[in-house]
């Protein structure tokens, strides 16, 4: 990266780097807008009575906070404390320091993002293998994508790059299920352009085709799996024609695609919001891993794999059913689901959450019903937010801390997702600190510190250390002290300041990396590291990053977390939920006819990290697409008006007369709708949604499916 008195001038690629070997997408070169903007924050922030916010200095501030948690906390409970966010997009190890002062408050109730797109697909993946599953598209002979636009949104290593390849090579094939004739599709060999919704009619039958086809890996099925009989009979009964009707898809079509996925040597799937925020998510996800289970495309090279973690931030445990304080919905992989918070707020009953602290993310923006999302933080007796820019959430706020950016302070990403070579990278800082910000790492250990929850007693024996060795045994015998808790803290404090180049947020990683050699030590080892005292040197000495864990692929079996090393297929509630499939099922209205995507990926959207209007080169209005017919029904033109109505909301949006739309379907982009310096551009799509729209197993919301309303407002 070029840098010029802190302009970001010239972003490249870094052709050295373990994951992406310098691939990067449109996103990345244009961070300077995010770097730069006009309203990053540099200073604290108070409310005053009036409403408006104050400049204070940090001491204040972080006594006012730590005097406020505490108060909460004393009054009603730590578990009355909802932490939201946690790091951005791959913007983890920050968050890491979280852990320490929500178990210094005696909280434990957490929610992002991942509690409104991935929670079910985690809950389906515990109950099958208890793991997570990498797709390996670079090798795969056919690659399937389900509700998920990865030309757009990325979403696996060199994307672009990957999907041409496919195209290119006859010998490979890619299968695209969406209503939108995305530019995936455009690449497709099998684009299934379902109607909006109909997912779970469609992939049950392409499974009916692959079972009555007789293309089940049965020699699969019979060594590695358990409950393959429940599954095969009910697909057996499944009237293929009916539900290709209902979804709209040609029978053909979807027989020739389950004839080249069940005669394959080699599938890998993915699915991401276009199914996951949308109807019968939950059945989707499942029907979505038995289309690979069924094949036996597992543990091979271009397959879908299970793989390492250093830190497993996407878990679901289903000995645990953890339950939210007031509405008592299950807590998947210990998440809030988010589109239920503003009912553990809005209420009266005496668990109601009481406090909020919200890092790197944008709630007021990103969850459903922004309107009463800020209802919500305005209820709360306590909200802070830590954040670059004054955001939407920032300005319901009691406190604002400014942080300090991405490239201003040490980073890493915790989705480290591959296999057979997983790997992770610990990126240095670019720039220094923009004046008056402070990294989260730092803010947390300041918080905690005036908490007084640790005495220089507690980690005296830890700054005495003076070999690796001694510290190593410190850190244990703290790991096993009243300290535990605290332990991402008390290495920060401890070990963080000895560590090179000022890497001292980096501290953490020394206990995720034990953690990593001890569940993975043959992993660890083939990928060149000795023990976790290695793989945390390297990870400190290594700006292009490090291979965390390298395996065979027959190795992914280790990586199965049932108690018998066996798939279980048969989800009973879930093969219940199949079985309503066969009555008709719609979710649109005479009232509200469309199905509005609230949300979409486009070539110039990046969530709301990006809030200086100017990087969007094109689209920069956000325009709602249409397909032609609608248009010409409703008298909309391009560039025209529309007003979108839905059971919350109203707003106006610009119009795109897209043919890559079907009739009855309309698209609104995402991360629209930010002002910037008093200016506002575009819709913001939770202004129309409903919290209670929502998938009835993980509580994740439905927003590619809202029923609206579409009016002309100008031609
Ligand atoms: N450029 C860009 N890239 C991003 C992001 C960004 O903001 N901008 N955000 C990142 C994040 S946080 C995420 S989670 C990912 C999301 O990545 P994607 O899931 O790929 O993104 P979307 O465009 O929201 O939705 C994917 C597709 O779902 C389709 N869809 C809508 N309704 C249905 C339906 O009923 N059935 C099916 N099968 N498909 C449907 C849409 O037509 C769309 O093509 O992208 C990441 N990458
Ligand atoms: N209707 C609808 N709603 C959606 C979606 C949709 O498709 N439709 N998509 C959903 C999805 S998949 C996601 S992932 C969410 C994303 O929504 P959120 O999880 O709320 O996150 P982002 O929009 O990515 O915003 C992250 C915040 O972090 C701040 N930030 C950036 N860098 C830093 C930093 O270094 N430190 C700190 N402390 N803050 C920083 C940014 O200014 C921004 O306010 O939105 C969801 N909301
Ligand atoms: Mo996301």
């Amino acid at each position: 990266m070029l840098t010029e008195d802190r302009l970001f001038k010239r972003i490249r690629g870094d052709k050295d780097h373990v994951g992406s070997a310098g691939y990067t997408c449109n996103k990345a070169l244009r961070l300077d807008h995010y770097q730069n903007a006009a309203d990053r924050l540099t200073s604290p922030l108070r409310r005053k009575e009036n409403g408006e916010f104050e400049e204070i200095s940090w001491d204040t501030a972080i006594a006012e906070i730590a005097g406020r948690l505490t108060e909460v906390r004393d009054k009603y409970s730590g578990e009355s404390i909802l932490f939201y966010g946690g790091g951005g997009q791959g913007n983890h190890l920050g968050g890491a320091y979280s852990a320490s002062l929500l178990r210094g408050l005696g909280a434990w109730h957490r929610s992002n993002a991942l509690a409104q797109e991935k929670t079910g697909e985690f809950w389906v993946d515990a109950q099958l293998y208890n793991g997570h599953t990498a797709p390996d598209f670079e090798h795969a002979e056919v690659s399937v994508f389900v509700g998920k636009n990865p030309w757009q949104s990325h979403g696996f290593p060199r994307a672009r790059v990957v999907l041409k390849e496919i195209e290119r090579d006859p010998a490979r094939s890619l299968v695209v299920i969406d209503p939108v004739r995305t530019e995936t599709a455009d690449l497709a060999d099998f684009h299934l352009q379902v109607k909006p919704g109909t997912d779970a009619w469609c992939l049950t039958a392409l499974l009916a085709g692959i079972v009555q086809e007789g293309l089940v890996d049965q020699a699969f099925l019979a060594e590695h799996t358990t409950g393959s009989a429940a599954v095969l009979e009910q697909l057996a009964h499944v009237k293929i024609a009916d539900y290709a009707l209902r979804c709209g898809v040609d029978e053909e079509l979807i027989i020739s695609a389950a004839r080249r996925i069940g005669t394959a040597s080699s599938v890998s799937i993915l699915e991401d919001l276009g199914v996951q925020q949308a109807p019968q998510s939950t059945l989707v996800s499942y029907l979505d891993k038995l289309l690979w289970a069924l094949t036996g495309n597992f543990a091979k090279q271009g397959t879908v794999n299970l793989h390492s973690w250093l830190v497993p931030v996407a878990k679901h445990d289903t000995r645990r059913d953890l339950r939210t304080p007031v509405t008592g919905s299950a807590m998947f992989a210990n998440l809030v689901p988010c589109n239920v918070i503003p009912d553990e707020i809005l209420t009266d009953h005496p668990k109601r959450f009481r406090a909020m602290i919200i890092e790197s993310a944008n709630p007021v923006h990103s969850l459903a019903d922004s309107p009463r999302m800020r209802e919500a933080l305005d209820a709360l007796d306590f909200v802070v937010v830590i954040d670059v820019a004054m955001t939407e959430t920032a300005k319901h706020a009691d406190y604002v801390l400014p942080a300090a950016s991405q490239f201003e302070k040490w980073e890493a990403t915790f989705f480290n997702l591959e296999f057979p070579r997983n790997t992770f990278h610990l990126r240095p800082p670019v720039v220094d600190p923009l004046p008056g910000t402070l990294s989260e790492p730092e803010i947390y250990a300041r918080l905690i510190r005036a908490l007084g929850l640790v005495t220089a007693e507690d980690l005296a024996p830890l700054h005495e250390a003076e070999s690796q060795q001694a510290f190593a045994q410190a850190m244990m015998g703290a790991l096993s002290s009243k300290l535990a808790p605290l332990a991402p803290f008390v290495l920060y404090e401890t070990l963080g300041p000895k560590l090179p180049n000022g890497a001292r947020s980096a501290a953490v990683l020394w206990l995720a990396a034990h953690k990593c050699a001890m569940t993975y030590p043959e992993a660890v080892k083939r990928a060149g590291h000795a023990d976790g005292e290695a793989l945390f040197e390297a990870i400190l000495n290594s700006p292009s990053g490090i291979t965390l864990t390298l395996d065979d692929y027959a190795d992914t079996w280790r990586y199965v977390g049932t108690e018998d090393g066996r798939i279980h297929l048969a989800i009973p509630s879930l093969l219940d939920e199949m079985r309503t499939l066969d009555s008709a099922q719609v979710w649109t209205s005479d009232e509200f006819p469309f199905v509005l995507s609230a949300g979409e990926r486009r070539s110039f959207t990046a969530n709301t990290i990006m809030r200086d209007p100017t990087w969007r080169r094109r689209d920069t209005r956000g325009a709602l697409r249409i397909s032609p017919q609608d248009a010409e029904a409703l008298g909309l033109q391009d560039e025209g008006t529309a007003l979108v109505t839905t059971k919350r909301g109203s707003v106006a949006a610009a119009v795109e007369i897209n043919d890559r739309m079907q009739p009855g379907h309309v698209a609104l982009p995402n991360g629209l709708g930010l002002s910037y310096q008093s200016e506002l551009t575009g819709t913001a799509p939770n202004e129309l949604t409903d919290s209670n729209w929502r998938d009835p197993i993980a509580g994740t919301p439905w927003h590619k499916h809202v029923p609206a309303k579409i009016e002309r407002l100008t031609a």
